[in-house]
């Protein structure tokens, strides 16, 4: 769909936005075509920690992920107790699994979004 735009996007936007028009520039790290932060490229095209980003090209935006067993709850992410291994509370994918409950260990903070550092997470299996 990006693609069929791309004609009319290159007449219209010579040079208005460097930034989140879902292309990846020379100057920006990523570009995943918005202004948000905190899924992956930020709203300053600069990748952000505990996602791993497929570098977009001049036509394509980015495409960040989530890095699933990082330790490091994000978003798009219920869980992550930092493995792959399914059956232990939160499975390869990161969602947390029936029977289970996640209980989040204290906010590293706001700004906390720091891969080094993991996010313990706790699973009890419920009654
Ligand atoms: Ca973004
Ligand atoms: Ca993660
Ligand atoms: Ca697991």
């Amino acid at each position: 769909m990006l693609g069929q735009h791309a004609f009319v996007s290159a007449t219209v936007k010579v040079e208005a936005m460097y930034e989140s028009d879902g292309r990846q520039h020379a100057t920006e790290a990523c570009d995943d075509g918005n202004n948000w932060d905190q899924d992956g490229c930020s709203s300053t095209c600069q990748p952000e920690p505990g996602f791993e980003c497929c570098n977009g090209t001049q036509s394509l935006p980015s495409d960040c992920k989530p890095i699933c067993g990082d330790g490091f709850e994000v978003y798009g992410e219920t869980c992550d107790d930092g493995n792959l291994v399914p059956w232990d509370g939160c499975n390869q994918f990161c969602q947390v699994e029936e029977g289970y409950h996640c209980t989040k260990a204290p906010s590293p903070g706001s700004a906390g979004l720091t891969p080094e550092r993991p996010n313990p997470h706790s699973f009890l299996a419920e009654p």
